[in-house]
């Protein structure tokens, strides 16, 4: 294969971009890269797991114990990341509390290990969210909450892996995003989608349309203008919703749209959380040319307070996320 960059080749290309680095970050990512690959070819295997290898809490023929799939990606990329050394500590939706790694590694990572996982059983795509920190407070020190609490602003990296028809990695360190799709085969992350941006103009729009009368009338409202036709502005947009963040994000980076999870009757916060949902997000969208909103709020310069904290989350091509802002406004 001529001209094929694979991931590990571009991590140790762009690690010398900074001069007097120690690779520390690059371990990072590789282990991120490796986690990624063993939880992909498990998530294959996903209906033979739990329809002829035996259901999730029954043993396998091999006699170990069957795991759900969201805690076997929890401890697949647990398990990476303590390996690699660099990581002081580590936050994970599947975590109730953060977990101490290494006092002497100086990076936080947030992730929500697999995102979507009500679509496991019927074979829908799901993903992993992560998102990289420095810590705050010295190193040889343990960990303490406030590593974990940084705004958005401050992550080095962020990214996500889809596993779709075909498995992505799909991230940014601050310096434009980049896309490598997975070839089983080989083994190896290829880059397939250097400098991602998204589309100028978006045409789509995602939103689980029966929480419509529990959301807010700016909402309601963005609702019916995206349904109306008006030829000028390529309305009515199409709706597309899987009810997997990650996918639901891929398509609309790559076409062009907005996701929206806003507050809801039931659930006053949104249901995505900010730091390792929504920020990730974030990062890149910004990097991609769009923009992500609480409605009101840049994401990323929202100061946390709360490791699982939720936000109403708007992202997607800046145009549509505006023009929600300015509804919500208005009917606030
Ligand atoms: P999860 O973290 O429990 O998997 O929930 C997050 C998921 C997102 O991937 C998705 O966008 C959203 O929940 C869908 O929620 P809903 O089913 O309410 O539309
Ligand atoms: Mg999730």
């Amino acid at each position: 294969m001529e001209n094929v960059t694979t991931l590990g080749e571009f991590i140790i290309e762009k690690q010398q971009d900074f001069p007097g680095s120690t690779g520390e970050f690059s371990r990072l990512l590789s282990a991120i890269r490796l986690a990624s690959k063993i939880v992909s070819q498990q998530v294959n295997k996903a209906g033979l797991l739990s329809h002829i290898l035996g259901a999730v809490g029954s043993q396998n023929i091999q006699g170990e114990d069957q795991q759900k799939l969201d805690v076997y990606a929890n401890n697949q990329f647990i398990k990476a990341l303590r390996a690699r050394k660099v990581v002081a500590g580590i936050a994970s939706e599947e975590n109730d509390d953060f977990i101490p790694i290494n006092p002497d590694g100086q990076y936080i990572v947030s992730m929500d290990p697999l995102d979507g996982s009500s679509n496991i059983d019927v074979n829908v795509s799901i993903g992993t969210i992560f998102s990289i920190y420095k810590r705050v407070t010295p190193k040889g020190s343990p960990v303490s909450m406030e590593d974990f609490l940084q705004k958005g602003t401050e992550q080095l990296a962020a990214g996500y892996v889809i596993y779709g028809s075909s498995t992505m990695l799909v991230y940014t360190t601050g310096k434009g995003v980049n896309g490598f799709t997975y070839d089983p085969g080989l083994g190896v992350f290829i880059l397939s989608h250097p400098n991602l941006k998204t589309p100028e103009k978006g045409k789509i729009y995602s939103i689980n349309e029966g929480n419509y009368q529990k959301s807010p009338a700016g909402v309601q409202k963005y609702i019916q203008y995206a349904q109306q036709i008006d030829k000028e502005s390529n309305r009515p947009y199409t709706a597309r919703y899987i009810g997997s963040l990650v996918a639901d994000f891929h398509r609309n980076l790559i076409k062009g749209g907005v996701y929206m999870y806003p507050s809801t009757t039931s659930a006053p916060n949104g249901k995505l959380r900010l730091l390792y949902e929504c920020n990730p997000i974030a990062f890149i969208i910004e990097q991609a040319g769009g923009k992500a909103s609480d409605g009101e709020n840049r994401i990323m310069e929202i100061e946390p307070n709360d490791l699982h904290q939720r936000v109403p989350f708007f992202v997607g091509n800046s145009d549509m996320v505006e023009k929600l802002e300015g509804f919500l406004r208005e009917e606030a």
